[in-house]
């Protein structure tokens, strides 16, 4: 099933399946393995985030304390370049993205059952025109989205497998992960959630 949530919101219910969700766990403890988890800091005060972060594509979104949020285009502690996006995961993109270029960078992030993600809007990319692809593996979480920081009261539970395509104005709404739920633990093999982010960085 497609979903509308509106203003170029897409939900995609069960998009994988799941032999398609394990390939796609297996592929990014592969990444994980070239490219080791990193603990992002907010800019200035240096405040861990809760989340556990690395990236696959040409470009990888990071922060730290002095340089802020950006993207690089290696990873800061090995100093090689990112692992490429695997090809299961560029074939998400090329099937619901309805975008004639590749994404750029694909953020992994890994939520423990404590972890959460406040409320923000994804603007350090150069090209809004392109959607986000959201994909969610292992344990469920609440996701909350809406148009303005005050109007983002709608929640929904994204569980292993779904798929989210943010287009259109949607693509500069509101969100956050207020709650890892649980469920879908065997996925991962010390549970937890992740979500690949896929993002266009740069106008082609
Ligand atoms: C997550 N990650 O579940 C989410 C999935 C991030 C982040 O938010 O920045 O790493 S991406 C969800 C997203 C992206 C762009 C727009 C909207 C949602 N939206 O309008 O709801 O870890
Ligand atoms: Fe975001």
């Amino acid at each position: 099933g497609r979903i509308c949530l509106g203003s170029g919101l897409i939900y995609m219910p069960a998009y994988l399946d799941a032999a398609a969700q394990t390939a796609l766990a297996a592929d990014i403890a592969q990444v994980v393995a070239e490219a080791p988890w990193l603990q992002p800091r907010m800019p200035h005060s240096g405040h861990p985030l809760s989340v556990k972060m690395t990236n696959c594509g040409a470009l990888g979104w990071m922060s730290d304390r002095d340089g802020g949020y950006r993207y690089e285009a290696g990873h800061p502690d090995t100093g090689r370049p990112w692992p490429p996006v695997p090809p299961r995961v560029l074939n998400v993109w090329r099937a619901l993205a309805d975008y004639p270029h590749p994404p750029e960078a694909c953020l992994i992030n890994f939520y423990d059952c404590k972890a959460r993600m406040g409320l923000h809007q994804d603007r350090d990319e150069q090209d809004f025109s392109a959607p986000v692809v959201s994909i969610s593996l292992g344990e469920s979480c609440v996701f909350r989205y809406g148009v303005r920081r005050a109007d983002a009261t709608n929640r929904i539970e994204l569980r292993s497998g779904d798929v989210l395509v943010l287009g259109g104005a949607s693509r500069l709404f509101f969100h956050g992960v207020d709650k890892i739920l649980g469920g879908e633990s065997g996925l991962l093999p010390g549970g937890g959630r992740i979500n690949l982010t896929l993002r266009r960085v740069t106008r082609p």
